[in-house]
C-alpha cells in the first residue's frame, strides 16, 4: 500500500492528524495496534482548551463537542475546608470545555469512517524503516499476514508504549523524567457532579479531584499510593476517603453511587527530545507525559498536532520544508511549558512521602497567595486555558 502520511496510533493525536490532512486532501492511513472498542473504552482526559477545540472545527468533528460539551469559566480549589475560585474568562478572556477523551475520539472515529479513511486495527509488529532517508516504509502485521506501507512520511502518534519514539536511535535522542512517588485511583459514576465546576483539593490526606463528563456523569479522583489496585478500594472506601479530602460542605451533598469504572493512573513527567528524526515525527504521548493535575496531557498533544498538520501543509501545498524542519523545535518549546505547569501544581496540590513541616508551610502559603493575588491567579488561568499555539 502506498499512502502520503503513515499514522502510527489511533488514539486522539493519530486520528485528529488523519482527519485534519483529509480536509486538505493530504492522504494517510492509521495503523492501530487495538480494536477501536478497546481505544473507546479508555477513560482518559475530560478538560480540553479552545486550541483543540479549534482543531476539532477545522476538522469537522465539534458538532457535537458545541452541543453537548460544558463551557467552564473557572475551577475551585480548596485546601483543608477554605476554597477559593480561579476565574478564567476574567483573567484570559477564555473558558475551557468539558467533553470527555472518550467522546473526542469517537467523533473523530465517525469523522474518518464518513470519509471512508483508512484505518488498520489490531495491527502487530509495526516496525518503522528507513525513517532517516527519502523513501520511508512502515512494516506490520494483520492476523499474522505481513504488510507494507510506503510513504512520504511517517507521523508516531502511538502513546507512551509504543514503537515509534524507540526508532530513533539512541544517540540522537535524549529522554528527560521525572516519576511521582504516589498514583491517581479514579472512578466514574452516574451521579450528578458535587459541583457544576471542578474542584481540585489539597488535603491533609491527600489530593482529591471532583470532575465530570455530564449532569449525570461524575469523574472522581484521589491521590493513592503506588502498590494501591482498584480492587484494594471498594466504592464505599472511595466515597468515605473522597469527603475527608474535600471541603465539608462540599462533602455533605455529594451524591455517591456505584462506580462503573475504577482504575489507577501512574502520575510522570516526560519529554523526548528531538520529537523528529528524518521523515518521522513524534506526536502526543509517545513524546512527552505530564501528570494529569494542569489537564494538559491531550491538550499538548492537540498543539504537536497543529505544528505538525500545519508543516505538512506547508510542505504539500507550497512546496516548503520550512515548516517540518521547525516541527520539533517549535513543539518541544511549548511541551515544556506545559510540563512546567503540571508539575508546579501537582507539587502545590499533592502529599509526598518526603514532604518536611516546612514543605507543607510552603503549600500552603503558596496557596494563600494564589487565593489573594490576581497576577498569581491569571498565570494560572492562562496556563490552564492554554498558552497561545
Ligand atoms: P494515546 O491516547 O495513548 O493513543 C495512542 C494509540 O496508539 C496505539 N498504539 C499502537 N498502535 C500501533 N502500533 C503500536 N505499536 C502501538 N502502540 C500503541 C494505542 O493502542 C493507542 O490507541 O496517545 P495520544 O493519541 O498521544 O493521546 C494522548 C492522550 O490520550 C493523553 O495525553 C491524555 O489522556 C492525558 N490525560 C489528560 N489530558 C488532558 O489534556 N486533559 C485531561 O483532563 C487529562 N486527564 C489524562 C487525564 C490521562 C489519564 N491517564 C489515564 C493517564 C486523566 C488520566 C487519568
Ligand atoms: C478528568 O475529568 O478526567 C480530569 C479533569 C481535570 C484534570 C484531570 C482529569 O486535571
Amino acid at each position: 500500500m502506498k499512502t502520503q502520511v503513515a499514522i502510527i496510533g489511533g488514539g486522539p493525536s493519530g486520528l485528529l492528524l488523519s482527519q485534519l490532512l483529509h480536509t486538505r486532501g493530504i492522504d494517510s492511513v492509521v495503523l492501530e495496534r487495538k480494536t477501536k472498542e478497546y481505544v473507546l473504552g479508555r477513560i482518559r482526559a475530560g478538560v480540553l482548551e479552545q486550541g483543540l477545540v479549534g482543531l476539532l472545527e477545522e476538522a469537522g468533528c465539534a458538532g457535537r463537542l458545541h452541543a453537548e460539551g460544558y463551557v467552564h469559566d473557572g475551577t475551585l480549589i480548596s485546601y483543608g475546608d477554605e476554597m477559593f475560585r480561579v476565574d478564567f474568562t476574567e483573567h484570559t478572556g477564555k473558558p475551557v470545555i468539558v467533553y470527555g477523551q472518550t467522546e473526542v475520539t469517537r467523533d473523530l472515529y465517525a469523522a474518518r469512517e464518513a470519509a471512508s479513511g483508512i484505518i488498520e486495527f489490531e495491527v502487530e509488529d509495526v516496525v518503522i524503516n528507513r525513517a532517516d532517508s527519502e523513501a520511508p516504509f512502515v512494516t506490520y502485521s494483520v492476523g499474522g499476514e505481513p504488510r507494507r506501507i510506503d510513504c512520504d512520511f511517517i507521523a508516531g502518534c502511538d502513546g507512551f508504549h509504543g514503537v515509534s519514539r524507540q526508532a530513533i536511535p539512541l544517540d540522537l535522542r535524549r529522554e528527560y523524567e521525572k516519576v511521582y512517588p504516589f498514583g491517581w485511583l479514579g472512578i466514574l459514576s452516574e451521579t450528578p457532579p458535587v459541583n457544576h465546576e471542578l474542584i481540585y483539593a489539597n488535603s491533609t490526606r491527600g489530593f482529591a479531584l471532583c470532575s465530570m463528563r455530564n449532569e449525570n456523569l461524575s469523574r472522581y479522583y484521589i491521590q493513592c499510593s503506588l502498590s494501591d489496585k482498584p480492587e484494594d478500594w471498594t466504592d464505599e472506601a472511595f466515597w468515605q476517603e473522597l469527603k475527608r479530602r474535600i471541603p465539608a460542605e462540599e462533602a455533605a451533598t455529594l451524591v455517591t453511587g456505584p462506580s462503573i469504572e475504577k482504575s489507577i493512573a501512574p502520575l510522570r513527567s516526560f519529554v523526548t527530545e528531538p520529537m523528529r528524526w528524518g521523515r518521522l515525527f513524534l506526536c502526543g504521548d509517545t513524546a512527552h507525559i505530564v501528570p494529569p493535575t494542569g489537564a494538559k496531557g491531550l491538550n499538548t498533544a492537540a498543539s504537536d498536532v497543529h505544528y505538525l498538520y500545519n508543516g505538512l501543509r506547508d510542505f504539500y501545498e507550497n512546496g516548503s520544508s520550512a515548516g517540518i524542519d521547525s516541527y520539533s523545535e517549535k513543539a518541544l518549546r511549548r511541551v515544556w511549558k506545559a510540563e512546567r505547569f503540571s508539575w508546579w501544581f501537582s507539587s502545590l496540590m499533592h502529599r509526598y512521602p518526603d514532604q518536611s513541616e516546612f514543605d507543607l508551610k510552603m503549600q500552603v502559603a503558596e496557596l494563600e497567595f494564589l487565593r489573594s493575588n490576581k497576577a498569581a491567579q491569571q498565570a494560572m488561568a492562562e496556563n490552564y486555558v492554554g498558552l497561545p499555539y
